[in-house]
């Protein structure tokens, strides 16, 4: 059957007498497809030289030009005809009527939502309408995903080339289940942790490629951008990331008292030296799976529609679009991570092969991950590239499937949505102003790669943007255009399925959270007024706002 219409008939929300394409597809195959080959850039601490090209056609006075250029050609949602625009506005308005459930509302990831009965697998299904060849394509994928990577040389030539540093040896070992990391229990190794290094420019030379897009952050000269604490026999790993937390004392308007954790990380076992006095340390969990072809096929012009970086409106929020590279030096904008530092899935996975399990890729062809050259005993380490199959570990197809496997998790399908306290929270979270960056729902561009991804009613409740979340949650780290205290709005749905799916409820970029209320008690900055509008309620309140982040 032809994806496209397959995806129209089971959508709720789309007409079937629609057309599904776009007559004038033309921009965003440049974006997502262009972007697909994007590089992590930020591997050899070097821009890439199809970027660094990019910059010398242009130079970098031009660099605010080519931003106003961009903000010009997504303007408007160029994907619709008028008649769709208005359906569209008048269909992603938020909802003033609180008292029953919205039309689709049930089906939180459009056409694809996974309607399967809840269990610990609720994050690990298809998008419902892929086709029979995608779903196969799927299940490769998946393969992949879990297939643990050895270290060479190996007999198993098609699985070698593991490190030499890295944090995991499988994707899966992070994302289990599809589900969200956790901050390690005890002295347990970081395993679906990690901590991001990044230092300050310190030259002229580095603060223009910064403001240039040409890299999001300057790796520690010895340890790279990341801190493994792994690495293969023979190698010394990195280090070790060490927690401590502190405990706050926080009381609501109930009178009732939370304790807060406030973590401060350090690492230990240092085994290259010490780290430049300007490295920063992001700890970071792995994100939840699910939804992310449906993230990356949000129209840029809602993205620009929503942002708000001098806060024109007043009311204390000042969400910034994400700007970054792609591979083509073309600017895109960044969707994905905690600091919405990566314009793809394809180069979101691309990087954690390399940064995380030191696999190259046809997109970040170097052998030996995150080695730098103040390491060169892991530059001499033996790689795992298998010539009969290729010219790097993970040669063609292997970037595909798992870029499509990452793709296409379905979202699971809203529970009690029409429950009286779940419709009571509901309006709470819009009363408080949660729903100012947690933007509900979104109908994804027609030109998206993927039919099943198209024209889809969504509901992420994310606007994607940067936001200053204030001291309490600063990192310190600047990565791309966030700074160290920005964060970008994490998607809420499927949040209630945490403990279902993983087994606890540890929240926010580095899972210092323990449940959710003290995931919203964390808010500053930009949210304190949300934050403090939480905190202030009644009893009967607050838990009717949880039980509708329990239904999401
Ligand atoms: C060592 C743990 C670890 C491993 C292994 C790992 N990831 Fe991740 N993953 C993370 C973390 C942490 C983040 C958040 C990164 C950030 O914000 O900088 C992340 C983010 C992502 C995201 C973006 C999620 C979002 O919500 O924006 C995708 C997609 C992803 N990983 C895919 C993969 C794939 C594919 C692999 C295997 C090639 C993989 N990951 C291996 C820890 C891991
Ligand atoms: C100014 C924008 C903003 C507002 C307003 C806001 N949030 Fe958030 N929210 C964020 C950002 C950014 C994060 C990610 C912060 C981090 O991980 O450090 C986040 C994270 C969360 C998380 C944890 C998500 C996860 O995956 O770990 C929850 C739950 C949440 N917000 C709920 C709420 C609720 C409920 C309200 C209203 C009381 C609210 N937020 C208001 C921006 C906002
Ligand atoms: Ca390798
Ligand atoms: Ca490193």
């Amino acid at each position: 059957m032809d994806p496209a219409s397959k995806s129209v008939r089971s959508s709720g929300w789309v007409c079937s007498t629609m057309p599904t394409t776009n007559p004038h597809r033309s921009r965003l195959p440049r974006l997502a497809g262009a972007a697909i080959l994007a590089l992590g850039a930020t591997f050899a601490g070097k821009p890439h030289p199809a970027q660094a090209d990019a910059l010398s056609r242009q130079g970098p006075s031009s660099v605010q030009d080519e931003v106003d250029a961009f903000a010009r050609e997504w303007a408007s949602r160029d994907d619709l005809s008028g008649k769709d625009r208005k359906r569209v506005e008048a269909v992603t308005q938020p909802t003033q009527d609180f008292s029953k459930a919205e039309n689709f509302e049930i089906m939180q990831g459009g056409a694809g939502t996974s309607t399967k009965i809840v269990s610990r697998d609720a994050f690990s299904h298809f998008n419902q309408n892929l086709s029979f060849e995608e779903e196969e394509q799927f299940k490769l994928g998946n393969a992949l995903f879990r297939k643990l990577w050895v270290s060479s040389p190996a007999s198993t030539k098609a699985s070698d080339g593991l490190g030499p540093l890295f944090n995991a040896r499988a994707c899966q070992s992070c994302h289990l289940k599809d589900g969200r990391g956790h901050p390690p229990e005890g002295d347990t190794d970081a395993t679906s942790m990690f901590l991001r290094l990044s230092r300050t420019a310190s030259t002229d030379q580095e603060r223009a490629d910064l403001e240039n897009f040409l890299l999001s952050n300057h790796p520690d000269p010895t340890y790279g951008g990341q801190l493994q604490d792994l690495a293969v026999p023979g190698l010394k790993a990195e280090g070790h990331m060490r927690i401590s937390y502190e405990d706050e004392e926080v009381r609501l308007g109930d009178g009732t008292v939370v304790q807060l954790r406030k973590p401060s990380y350090s690492v230990s076992d240092l085994a290259y030296g010490s780290l430049h006095p300007d490295t920063t340390l992001s700890p970071r969990i792995a994100p939840p799976m699910i939804g992310m072809g449906l993230i990356q096929a949000i129209h840029p012009s809602d993205f620009l529609a929503s942002a708000d970086p001098d806060d024109a409106d007043g009311n204390g929020i000042s969400g910034e679009v994400s700007l970054v590279r792609d591979l083509d030096g073309n600017l895109a904008i960044g969707r994905f991570g905690w600091k919405a530092q990566n314009p793809t899935v394809r180069k979101q996975s691309a990087g954690a092969f390399a940064g995380d399990i030191g696999i190259s890729t046809p997109d970040v062809p170097n052998h030996n991950g995150d080695c730098t050259q103040a390491q060169p005993d892991c530059l001499d380490m033996p790689n795992g590239v298998e010539a009969s199959l290729g010219d790097t570990e993970a040669p063609d197809p292997v970037l595909d499937l798992v870029t499509f496997y990452s793709e296409n998790l379905a979202v699971p399908a809203r529970r009690d949505v029409d429950d009286p306290t779940v419709l009571a929270g509901k309006k709470i979270f819009h009363d408080l102003g949660c729903a100012d960056c947690h933007r509900p729902k979104y109908v994804t561009s027609r030109d998206a790669e993927n039919p099943a991804h198209r024209f889809q009613l969504i509901w992420p409740y994310s606007d994607f943007l940067l936001h200053d979340m204030g001291e309490g949650l600063a990192d310190g780290q600047r990565v791309g255009l966030a700074d160290g205290q920005e964060w970008r709005t994490a998607p809420l749905w499927g949040i209630g399925l945490t403990e279902t799916v993983s087994g606890h409820t540890f929240f926010l970029h580095d899972g210092r959270a323990r449940n959710l209320t003290e995931a919203i008690l964390w808010h500053g900055g930009e949210a304190q007024p949300a934050r403090d509008g939480f905190a202030a309620l009644e009893a009967a309140d607050s838990q009717a706002l949880i039980s509708f982040l329990d239904s999401l």
